[in-house]
């Protein structure tokens, strides 16, 4: 066990593990993410400009080779983790003079107890595509937002909404510079792991190429969660493609987070309470 990146991530909220994505699939996740790019409604990153093209993995079968890394899996054993399974991922790319992505943290179960545990409840496995670096929008995070109280917490709105998505006013606190955040520049083919409940936002693709992002969201041991958490988690995975290859669809079916018990979800809820309860 990687003892050293296991502490980053609990106390931190991410740790990037270097060159666990081989050079081929770097090479075909960029051909094809291109071409799903290039069809795009010119409207779709007009709408949103702060996020970027969001594009679901199941847009293409060659998304489950991802899905199903065993590079990836390797990884996350490596973090002490039995396994990991998946619900959802998007292909995200910040055009060429794109502003700040917006604080957010991805995770949308806040009612559950367990989201106020170290176990992470959710974490991302980000592959990004270029090398990153501030100038071309890299990722920007509070260390420990995962599990603190942030005085940023209370500032944000909904995420998602049109205008944050469109970037209508810069001057919100979700764009706003923060004294405890840091960069996180990433060499492409490195796997960024982070908790789901971390704050997150990327500074503006000042450059002239796209800077784009595979997001995957994957369940570290779900066993360990309460029942509740396991039916929520459960609930929010689409299917797998029924136009897909056999094979693909086969894979990624293998990593999915079904939840086969009959416990009520908790409801989904994006809205991190303030202060968090104690526990
Ligand atoms: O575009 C990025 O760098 C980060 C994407 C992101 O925030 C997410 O996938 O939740």
């Amino acid at each position: 066990m990687d003892s050293a990146k296991r502490t980053q991530l609990d106390e931190a909220g991410f740790c990037v593990l270097p060159r666990v994505l081989p050079d081929d699939l770097l090479d075909r996740l960029r051909h094809v993410t291109q071409e799903i790019l290039e069809n795009l409604p010119a409207a779709h990153e007009e709408d949103n400009r702060s996020t970027g093209s969001m594009v679901s993995v199941y847009e293409h079968p060659l998304f489950a080779e991802l899905i199903a890394l065993p590079a990836a899996q390797e990884a996350i054993q490596t973090l002490g983790f039995s396994t990991a399974r998946f619900s959802s991922g998007y292909v995200i790319s910040k055009p060429p003079h794109s502003p700040r992505l917006f604080w957010h943290y991805d995770w949308a179960g806040w009612d559950a107890p367990d989201s106020f545990t170290q176990q992470s409840p959710q974490i991302f496995l980000m592959y990004y595509l270029t090398n990153t670096r501030r100038e071309n929008g890299c990722l920007r995070v509070v260390p420990g937002s995962h599990i603190h109280d942030n005085d940023l917490i209370p500032l944000l709105d909904e995420a998602h909404t049109p205008e944050l998505l469109r970037a209508a006013d810069p001057s919100r606190p979700a764009f706003s510079d923060r004294p405890d955040e840091m960069d996180v520049p990433i060499t492409a083919g490195d796997l960024l792991i982070g908790d789901a409940r971390l704050l997150h936002a990327s500074h503006a693709n000042e450059s002239g190429e796209r800077r784009t992002v595979i997001t995957l969201w994957f369940h570290p041991d779900p066993h360990n969660f309460g029942e509740r958490l396991q039916s929520f988690i459960g609930d929010m995975l689409p299917d797998p493609p029924a136009d897909w290859p056999e094979e693909a669809r086969a894979k990624t079916e293998a990593m999915l987070a079904r939840y086969h018990g009959d416990a009520e979800p908790w409801p989904w809820n994006r809205h991190r309470p303030y202060p968090a309860p104690s526990q």
